[in-house]
């Protein structure tokens, strides 16, 4: 066993895993997800190894955006239980080794949020000043042609002011105003009333628009980003032991150490999103996806591993609730199904980062298909659909960007047994189970020894266990190769070498001099191998990862 006497955070040895609580377990019949529901569930968590969670918002909320639209901070929606409950859940989870890390939303809140309230029924409240206003433009209409994330205007009148708010997602999700101290103050208060009552940090939704400058159409890493996070480090994060993550679609690798670099004071990683958009068509983005291509999915996952090499930590994820299920969208949910499963994961588990597990990946949850407008439950689905009819496309084109990329892919319910709506609800599920859980579910998966939770379960060890999954460099090889991604990890004269087939066919792979190694088989989905090298013959989805003596600094 290696790492003794490494002092490391915690979460650079750790895997998380995301829970979306609306659909991951009923407790009481009414077909929404819950708290004790999750409770009920921990040791599916507890058994995987993973050492936090990232919860997804149980804050009240109208649910406009499915809880990231927050009414009350300091509340939990009832839909999802009490603050009791929340409490039982930290301890409960602490008791099993898991963290929990709660995502915060606050770039904008509710417009039922007290603070909207007040700011509309008086102009000259404080609170007024919490949200951004702006007058009419000069014909009468929005002060600018921003466009809300989900369709429509990024502004919306009150009439009865006469004035105009922005929001960058939905009208009732109004952004908040940073440029203002007391709504800073007041949200550092509410993050230290949080991390008090023993959560494991924060997931920062949309942080990089928090530095906005909507006046001049700058939203993303606008130009007071930086000074606000340092701030809230400050004012939250300093002296704790907890893990911060942002979610940021416009980093790039240039800008990434302005984040995460070990100087900056401000958070201990981001989400960036480069190997999600380079697969957006470059007008029509997500609804109108590009065929998966191995070198440009190579390249966007490596440069990420030169860009934080020395400096900085890397977020390894797929999916999560945003994004469509991985094994649909990257492997191959018909016959390659579970062992392409584990051969996505394999490869983004031996990176060197901290990999984020969403719910249902672990058994290998494929996308689902919509056949109707009326299944829908998501704002964005529904809010483009509307667009998309009024511009007069056709039902079964947009289908097929649904089904490609709609979000609510990975929000219909965790299956975790054969029984009727997958064991997810003994009611009605607020939206459709996917119908293959009758064959994909948690205890199917966990019968058998060779499954995908068993996978999972070993991946999540080595990070653990092994100072060269955790902190080994990063070397990349066979960068142009169309279907092989291989790439091998270094440390203290050991080589890490990890070769993925991520393709249904075979593949005959020559074996490049900087990754050959020869000793102990840490992974495989299909049968153990010891040796890297010369000429291998990789059957379809093949992974593998063998470690032994090599490397910077070692004899080979
Ligand atoms: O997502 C940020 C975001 O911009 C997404 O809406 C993303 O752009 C979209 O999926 C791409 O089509 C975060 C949350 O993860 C998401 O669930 C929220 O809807 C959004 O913020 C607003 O809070
Ligand atoms: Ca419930």
């Amino acid at each position: 066993m290696t790492g003794a006497g490494q002092d490391v955070p915690w979460w650079q040895k750790a895997v998380g895993y995301q829970i979306y609580p609306r659909s991951f377990q009923d407790s009481n019949g009414d077909g929404i997800g819950d708290i004790p529901g999750i409770i009920a569930r921990l040791d599916h968590l507890a058994d995987l190894g993973v050492g936090f969670v990232w919860l997804s918002p149980v804050y009240a909320s109208p649910q406009v955006d499915m809880g990231y639209d927050i009414s009350d901070y300091r509340a939990i929606d009832p839909a999802y239980g009490t603050l009791d409950d929340m409490d039982r859940l930290i301890v409960e989870a602490g008791a099993r080794g898991i963290r929990i890390v709660m995502d915060l939303v606050v770039n904008h809140c509710s417009d039922r949020h007290d603070w909207f309230l007040k700011a509309v029924a008086d102009p000259s409240a404080p609170e007024h000043d919490y949200f951004i206003w702006r007058d009419p433009g000069p014909d009468g209409g929005p002060p600018t042609d921003a466009r809300s994330v989900f369709g429509g205007p990024a502004w919306t009148l009150v009439p009865e002011l006469g004035r105009y708010y922005f929001h960058q997602f939905a009208p009732g999700q109004p952004d908040l105003d940073w440029q203002n101290p007391d709504l800073r103050a007041a949200i550092h208060e509410m993050m230290n009333w949080w991390l008090d009552r023993g959560i494991g940090g924060f997931r920062l939704d949309v942080i990089d628009l928090i530095g906005k400058d909507p006046d001049a159409s700058v939203f993303a890493e606008g130009p007071d980003l930086h000074p606000f996070l340092r701030e809230m480090h400050d004012a939250a994060f300093r002296g704790r032991d907890t893990l911060t993550v942002g979610e940021t679609w416009s980093v790039t690798p240039e800008t990434a150490l302005l984040y995460c670099g070990r100087d900056r004071d401000e958070l201990d990683m981001v989400f960036q999103f480069e190997h999600v958009t380079a697969f957006h068509h470059p007008e029509r983005g997500k609804w109108d996806p590009l065929p998966f291509d191995l070198p440009v999915f190579k390249r966007a996952l490596f440069l990420w591993q030169e860009a934080l090499r020395d400096d900085g930590w890397n977020a390894l994820f797929l999916s999560n609730h945003d994004l469509p299920r991985q094994v649909s969208r990257y492997g191959d949910d018909g016959e390659w199904r579970v062992r392409s499963a584990k051969a996505l994961a394999t490869a983004i588990h031996l990176l060197r980062g901290t990999p984020f597990v969403y719910q249902g990946e672990e058994i290998g949850m494929t996308n689902t298909r919509f056949t109707d407008p009326d299944e829908f439950r998501d704002i964005e689905a529904i809010g483009h659909w509307a667009e998309a009819r009024a511009r007069g496309e056709e039902l079964e084109d947009f289908l097929t960007g649904v089904n490609a990329n709609g979000r609510d892919n990975a929000r219909t319910p965790m299956q975790w047994s054969d029984a009727p709506n997958g064991g997810f609800t003994t009611g009605r599920p607020w939206i459709g189970v996917n119908p293959n859980h009758a064959e994909i579910n948690v205890a199917a998966d966990r019968a058998d020894p060779d499954g995908v939770v068993a996978h999972y379960r070993r991946l999540i060890g080595l990070r653990r266990d092994r100072r060269i999954v955790s902190h080994g460099q990063f070397v990349a090889h066979a960068e142009g190769h169309p279907q092989v991604m291989a790439y091998a990890r270094e440390l203290d004269g050991e080589r890490l070498s990890v070769v993925v087939n991520l393709c249904a066919q075979p593949v005959s792979f020559r074996v490049p001099k900087g990754l050959e190694v020869e000793g102990e088989s840490l992974s495989a989905n299909v049968t153990p191998r010891t040796q890297v090298r010369g000429t291998l013959g990789l059957a379809p989805y093949e992974a593998f990862a063998v470690m032994g003596p090599g490397g910077e600094s070692g004899p080979g």
